[in-house]
């Protein structure tokens, strides 16, 4: 019998696999229910005391040896099958189906905004979250004791053994510094995130993004700005938007203006979103203070311009109809997944 199973034992040593099915007719043949292995085991109950014990260790020998066999088997042919895709890929299967994203509600309303400037001959300018005070305050006219200079109103960050820097509370920041390295005429857009200090709420949040617009050249004047600004509305909401200005304070504007547009939702009977006005309000525009152009080193007796400032938060959800303000920073799938089928 002992000779009987050293075949055995010599039988596995010797076999060998190339492909996954030799591999399993070995495992069905030595180490399956039915195999070879578990017969000698069934055989045991008949072999004479004295022969038992060498017996049971010649099958256990067998035992490990096969199933050692069986491992390296099993490693070779997976190393094989890394190391040779092509073979174990069938490229006749339809590809994987590709989850497609949508652009965030921001960004969506950012481009169209910036699109519509843009066909008037509006560029973009870019630049720094944080700011100094001379970009951020100082050349936008505020006076040193104004309070959106509060901790309050104003992130402040220290920088080693610099000054005190802020986060842009605007990015009015932005259009300073094109005007200290420019020369009129000026015609851009300073999109951007910006950052004030304020509980955050349905209606408020610590940042936020907005969309500034900056016009200087000579003759530049407020009808200018005016039918601008209404060519912007009829193409951002709807073709008989109507337009109202009301007037308003900014530093660095002279005069200053906020503008309403008429109701989109309801068509200005009155409804909950302009509570029951028939007007909203979307954004903030004026004439440049000539202090402004004037910090910039801008002739203010040759120069006039227009700026404006929106926040994109706030027209997404005039357009959308969205009305938590925490909906556009909390990325809850649920709610980003509904753009997508918006460019
Ligand atoms: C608002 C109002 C406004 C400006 C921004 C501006 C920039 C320069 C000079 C003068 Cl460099 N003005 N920007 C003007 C008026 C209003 O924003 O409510 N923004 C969300």
């Amino acid at each position: 019998m002992s000779k009987n199973i050293r075949d055995i034992i010599s039988e596995v040593e010797q076999f060998s696999a190339s492909t996954k099915e030799d591999v399993e007719s070995f495992r069905l043949k030595y180490l399956s229910k039915k195999g070879v292995l578990a017969d000698l085991f069934a055989e045991m109950k008949n072999i004479s005391q004295e022969q038992r014990k060498a017996f049971g260790q010649m099958v256990n020998e067998l035992k490990t040896k096969a199933e050692e066999k069986l491992n390296s088997f099993t490693e070779i042919l997976e190393a094989t099958v890394d190391s040779d895709k092509s073979s174990a890929v069938d490229l006749t299967l339809p590809a994987e189906p590709y989850a497609i994203g949508a652009r965030h509600p921001i960004s969506i309303t950012r481009r169209r905004i910036l699109e519509i400037f843009s066909n008037i001959g509006f560029t973009v300018a870019d630049g720094p979250e944080i700011e100094d005070d001379w970009h951020n305050f100082s050349a936008l006219n505020f006076p040193e004791n104004h309070p959106a200079r509060d901790m309050q109103d104003t992130f402040f960050v220290k920088g080693k053994g610099k000054e005190e820097m802020a986060l842009r509370t605007h990015t009015s920041s932005v259009q300073v510094r094109v005007m200290e390295s420019t020369k009129p005429p000026i015609r851009i857009l300073a999109p951007g995130r910006v950052y004030r200090n304020e509980a955050i709420s349905a209606r408020a949040h610590c940042f936020f993004h907005q969309v500034e617009g900056l016009y200087i050249d000579e003759h530049v004047s407020f009808a200018d700005l005016k039918q601008t600004l209404l060519y912007f509305a009829k193409e951002m909401f709807a073709s008989d938007t109507k337009i109202r200005l009301r007037p308003s304070y900014f530093p660095f504007t002279e005069p200053s203006a906020e503008m309403d547009i008429s109701c989109n939702i309801c068509g200005g009977k009155g409804c909950n979103i302009c509570k029951y006005t028939g007007w909203v309000e979307i954004l903030g525009c004026g004439m440049v203070d000539p202090n402004v152009l004037e910090n910039c080193k801008i002739d203010s007796k040759k120069y006039t311009g227009y700026a404006f400032g929106m926040g994109i938060e706030r027209i997404a959800m005039l357009k959308y109809q969205i009305n938590d303000l925490r909906l556009f920073s909390e990325n809850d799938i649920r709610f980003l997944k509904q753009f997508k089928s918006v460019i």
